[in-house]
């Protein structure tokens, strides 16, 4: 069976929340964070990148990247119907989570937790942070404006309300902050899923 390797609270969570709707077997490897796992030697074997999510699949090999392991997931798991099938509807999906992962995640809040690897002067760090928020804000809202009469991003329930997800999580949970009304109702809506339950639930959510 796959073994998701996670840490919680991180964006892998979005990749816990794609294997429970999936609804088989699945192992996950506890990243400890606060001790540094991912920069030991037996996980760095696994993914030199020493990032979650990292994926191992059933025949041993491993998949990085939070985009790849999600549309692997879904595409190896046609009946749960967690992506489009037609082009369009795949490449909006990829357009989703690559702006949630590449630019929100990576130049957004990395800005804001990860301060010190842009520069170590602090006296620029709130500048820094401030871009960090102002790279989070636009995106939440061009996400608002997407859902805009719509449940879930692409009009069925997909990968790409996954990775909306995590950054929700971060958004609310970790950054005190309140969505606007749109993504406030999908953030409702994805909580009431058994399957985010169970991801809330593990990592200590409520
Ligand atoms: N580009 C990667 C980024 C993954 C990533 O940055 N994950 C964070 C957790 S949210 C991580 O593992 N950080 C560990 C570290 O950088 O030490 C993806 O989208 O999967």
């Amino acid at each position: 069976m796959p073994t998701l390797c996670h840490a919680a609270g991180t964006c892998s969570m979005g990749i816990h929340v794609i294997l429970e709707e999936i609804g088989k077997p699945y192992e996950i490897r506890k990243m400890d964070f606060a001790n540094q796992a991912q920069y030991k030697p037996d996980f760095m074997a696994i993914n030199p990148k020493s990032k979650v999510p990292t994926l191992i699949r059933d025949d041993g090999s491993v998949l990085t990247e939070w985009p790849a392991i999600a549309m692997f997931l879904a595409l190896s798991n046609p009946d749960k119907k967690l992506v489009p099938t037609d082009i369009e509807g795949m490449v909006r999906a990829q357009e989703a989570m690559a702006y949630c992962t590449a630019t929100l995640h990576m130049q957004g809040w990395t800005r804001i937790w990860r301060t010190v690897t842009y520069t170590e002067i602090e006296s620029e760090h709130p500048k820094i942070k401030a871009r960090g928020k102002e790279i989070i804000d636009k995106g939440i809202a061009i996400f608002d404006k997407q859902l805009t009469g719509k449940d879930w991003l692409l009009g069925d329930f997909s990968i790409a309300d996954c990775a909306l997800y995590f950054l929700e999580v971060w958004f609310v949970e970790r950054g005190n902050l309140a969505l606007p009304a749109n993504i406030a109702a999908h953030y409702e809506r994805m909580k009431q899923r058994p399957s985010v339950q169970a991801s809330r639930k593990y990592d200590g959510f409520a």
